[in-house]
């Protein structure tokens, strides 16, 4: 996969050459390059921002310095057209689903917007290249798409084939059914005044796959009950419903 991402802050996507991620890119599963917005400016103070037409508070970001960057990471074929990811609080939410989505795709541009946003412009000039898709990551205001470009890389990158080692932790995670995630312990058995869950120590597998099902069932309902109104009940067995 290929990921391009454009910013006033590259330094803030420095994050994405560690861990597993950063191995992912060592390793040539990932493409990952970053891009200075002020680079395609053509001032001698690489202005990126003005004044919102209409009046109102803060900046807008100027069109042509994001139709440069943009076209510079198009591919020369034009028959491929890159989704075109939008971070803010005004686009669609990023879940799960969404990031497995993202995953199948050969190109992703990400375009940070900083200010009160770019000028809208960009957007519909984009379409006609890319497939746009403005995201957020949730229901509250960060100052710029930077931090929401890490997460959205960090939940992309990892579904791609080859980077994460194991598979199946892939598997029994948050939100791979629908449900939040059991909750895990190790060694000591014993620690302080707190025990394992005796079941867990039983050695008697289906008693354990029910217990961390309950578990899971229970953990959903009290912390985030909107998913469970979101369930397929076909995906419910019997026992899930005597709970
Ligand atoms: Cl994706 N961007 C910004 N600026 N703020 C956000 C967000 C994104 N998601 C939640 N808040």
């Amino acid at each position: 996969m290929r990921i391009d991402v454009v910013s006033i802050f590259p330094e803030y996507l420095a994050a994405l050459e560690l861990s597993l991620i950063g191995k992912a890119r060592q390793d040539g599963l990932l493409q990952l390059d970053v891009h200075d917005l002020r680079d395609f400016t053509t001032d001698k103070h690489r202005t990126v921002d003005d004044t919102p037409y209409g009046g109102g508070a803060g900046m807008v970001m100027k069109p042509e310095p994001w139709a440069q960057a943009l076209e510079s990471v198009l591919p020369a074929d034009e028959s491929r057209r890159p989704v075109l990811i939008v971070p803010s609080p005004a686009g669609e939410v990023f879940t799960q689903a969404a990031a497995h989505e993202l995953a199948e795709e050969e190109h992703l541009v990400f375009a940070c917007g900083r200010y009160e946003g770019i000028d809208e412009r960009v957007l519909d000039w984009a379409q006609e290249r890319f497939t746009v898709r403005p995201m957020s990551l949730g229901d509250y205001v960060l100052n710029g798409g930077e931090v929401a470009v890490l997460a959205m890389v960090e939940a992309i990158g990892r579904l791609v084939p080859g980077v994460v080692g194991n598979p199946e932790s892939l598997v029994e995670e948050s939100h791979s059914d629908g449900l939040l995630e059991y909750p895990v312990y190790t060694k000591p058995s014993q620690w302080r005044d707190k025990e394992v869950p005796e079941v867990l120590l039983s050695g008697n597998h289906a008693k354990i796959a029910r217990f961390r099902r309950d578990e899971q069932l229970l953990r959903t309902l009290r912390r985030r009950p909107d998913l469970i109104a979101r369930l397929d009940p076909g995906t419910l067995d019997k026992a899930d419903k005597a709970l």
